[in-house]
């Protein structure tokens, strides 16, 4: 059933034949300051479709990156087609003033707006070698939760409990206190004006082709894959006021 399954997904997203393991064009580096504006644009890999062996295989970043979050964007760019107002605010501010998006399209952004947010900091915290954070956000977090053990632990298990679709995060405040939440769907913290300094996608596009059912298999591989450095660049940017999504 798998075999088929994965088959069908292969031809449906125009994946069977053999591509190349590594993006065309791989970005030098993240600036995680950098405003998202329309139209939005999937941001390109700063590391390859494989670089998150074995936690996240290839062919899931492959399908995720260039189908899934594409789908959010281009979703997200139609329904401000029409909208120039909107077109004017990054996407941070976007999606926190969801209230004054018009009735007609709010679901639509919030879901889109949220899913091109969720993603982008999404791809900024991967590519990485997992181990252990140092610095400012070792400090931060061995204050905010004793450890870095235990915050693992109880990212996970919230990681656990999200029902269906949704995301468990990280939340930086500007004086630099984490916190732990979870949101459904693709709902994002900047709808609420908080900023995720980092977070897990529990989706089950996110790890259904390699893991199928055992989400805790993926919750506990997935920090293999975690990129510190770049995390610790939204942790700088989340205090001085300038982390962008
Ligand atoms: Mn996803």
């Amino acid at each position: 059933m798998v075999d088929l399954f994965r088959r069908s997904l292969l031809i449906a997203t125009g994946l069977l034949a053999a591509r190349p393991l590594l993006h065309a064009s791989i970005a030098a580096e993240i600036d995680p300051a950098a405003p998202l504006v329309y139209p939005y644009a999937v941001p390109p890999l700063t590391y390859g479709y494989n670089a998150n062996e074995p936690a996240i295989d290839t062919l899931t970043m492959q399908i995720h990156h260039d189908k899934h979050h594409a789908a959010y964007v281009s979703n997200l760019n139609a329904a401000l087609k029409d909208y120039p107002d909107l077109q004017t605010r990054p996407l941070a501010d976007l999606i926190a003033r969801l209230s004054e998006v018009p009735d007609a399209i709010r679901t639509t952004v919030r879901n889109n707006a949220g899913g091109h947010a969720n993603h982008t900091m999404f791809w900024q915290i991967l590519g990485g070698k997992g181990g252990q954070p140092d610095g400012e956000v070792k400090a931060a977090i061995e204050r905010d939760f004793g450890s870095f053990d235990r915050l693992r632990a109880d990212f996970n298990q919230s990681a656990l409990k999200v029902f269906g679709s949704g995301w468990a995060m990280i939340l930086v405040d500007r004086d630099g206190r984490l916190s732990l939440a979870a949101r459904p769907n693709q709902d994002s913290p900047w709808m609420e004006g908080k900023a995720p300094l980092f977070g897990n996608d529990l989706w089950e596009h996110a790890y259904y082709l390699k893991y199928q059912n055992r989400r805790a298999d993926y919750v506990a591989a997935w920090w293999s894959a975690l990129n510190w450095k770049a995390i610790a660049a939204r942790y700088a940017a989340a205090r001085a006021a300038t982390l962008a999504i």
